[in-house]
């Protein structure tokens, strides 16, 4: 008995300095302790297999202690800003990569960049508005058929993820009033991100974003607003451009018109090839009034356009889909 005592002792001592502390179960003194207890008298051997036992279950203890030391260490050495081949001694990895900008953060950039030099002040679109500023203030009457167009989507209190970045007019106007009362103007461009419930295709997706401008003062004319886009167009995509306005319908101006810019040829197009960037148009007097603001006194023009359809045509994207893919591929291709 006091043989297996002695050996316990050692053999833990051995797990205690060993790598592979498993090992040690196969070791010859443990077999030989096995062996003896045929050689003992069989009033002695229950007591001896006890002890046994007792030596096995020490040892396991032991071993799994030292192995999860043994584990923890080696964890504690991984150096976190190394290349992971580093860590791992595996040969033939790709380096980790690094994140990239979006496209879209660094072309809402661009267009904000222009707009403010231009000298209009830039404001982020909430994503969560109400009814009132989503149709009421911007001259939806109740029940219109203009609010279909919309494909607006509810939350179940009533709220609404707006569908167009012109929630934004009726605020942009009341804070920008005592400006106009001080004898200044309104310059605000507001920008982010929008959700229509549509059915998707190659140019329509349910979340995008856009970019709206918003100028009020006493004499604002619908030429100042055909000059502002065409330069902002012009800057964008560096070079001189064909424009044309069409009229459209928008409850919240008047007249309301769609601006158009011919394809470029150095970006694939034609001559009398004519895309449809944006709406726009003369604010009508009913939106000025719901702001507070006096439309016998004051005037202003606001436009409407999606950042997707501007970039596609920049970068020659053919699928609006790929934006919010998450796909590498195409965000590779930004880097
Ligand atoms: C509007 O959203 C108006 N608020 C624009 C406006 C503002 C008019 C101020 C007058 C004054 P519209 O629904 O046409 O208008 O959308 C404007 C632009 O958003 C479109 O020209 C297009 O570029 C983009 N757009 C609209 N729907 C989608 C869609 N499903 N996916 C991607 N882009 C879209």
């Amino acid at each position: 008995m006091d043989n297996v005592k002695e050996i316990q002792d050692k053999l833990i001592a051995q797990v205690a300095l060993s790598d592979t502390p498993r090992e040690i179960l196969k070791s010859s003194e443990l077999k030989q302790l096995y062996g003896a207890i045929t050689s003992l008298p069989v009033e002695e051997r229950g007591n001896y297999g006890k002890s046994i036992n007792q030596l096995k279950r020490a040892l396991e203890l032991a071993i799994t202690s030292k192995e999860l030391d043994l584990e923890n260490a080696a964890v504690e050495t991984i150096d976190v800003t190394a290349p992971w081949d580093k860590n791992t001694g595996r040969l033939n990895l790709l380096p980790a990569e690094q994140g990239t900008r979006h496209p879209l953060t660094t072309e809402i950039e661009n267009i904000i960049d222009i707009f403010t030099r231009m000298g209009f002040e830039a404001f982020e679109s909430r994503q969560i508005d109400n009814d009132e500023n989503m149709f009421g203030a911007l001259n939806f009457p109740e029940n219109h058929p203009a609010r279909d167009g919309y494909d607006t989507f509810r939350t179940e209190e009533g709220f609404i993820p707006p569908a167009h970045t012109s929630t934004m007019q009726n605020r942009i106007l009341k804070a920008g009033k005592a400006k106009l009362e001080a004898g200044g103007q309104i310059a605000a461009v507001s920008y982010g991100r929008v959700f229509r419930n549509e059915d998707l295709d190659a140019t329509h997706e349910h979340t995008f974003y856009q970019y709206e401008g918003v100028f009020v003062s006493k004499d604002a004319t619908l030429g100042q607003m055909i000059g502002a886009l065409r330069s902002f167009f012009e800057i964008y995509y560096g070079q001189k451009l064909k424009t044309k306005t069409q009229p459209a319908y928008f409850p919240f101006v008047e007249p309301g018109l769609e601006f158009a810019i011919e394809r470029p040829v150095a970006l694939g197009g034609k001559p009398g090839d004519w895309l449809e960037m944006l709406g726009c148009g003369m604010i009508h007097p009913n939106v000025l009034k719901s702001a507070g603001i006096d439309p016998v006194i004051y005037r202003g023009f606001a436009w409407g356009g999606g950042v997707e359809r501007l970039v596609m045509l920049k970068h020659g994207i053919e699928d609006i889909r790929h934006f919010e893919s998450g796909k590498l591929q195409f965000l590779r291709k930004f880097l």
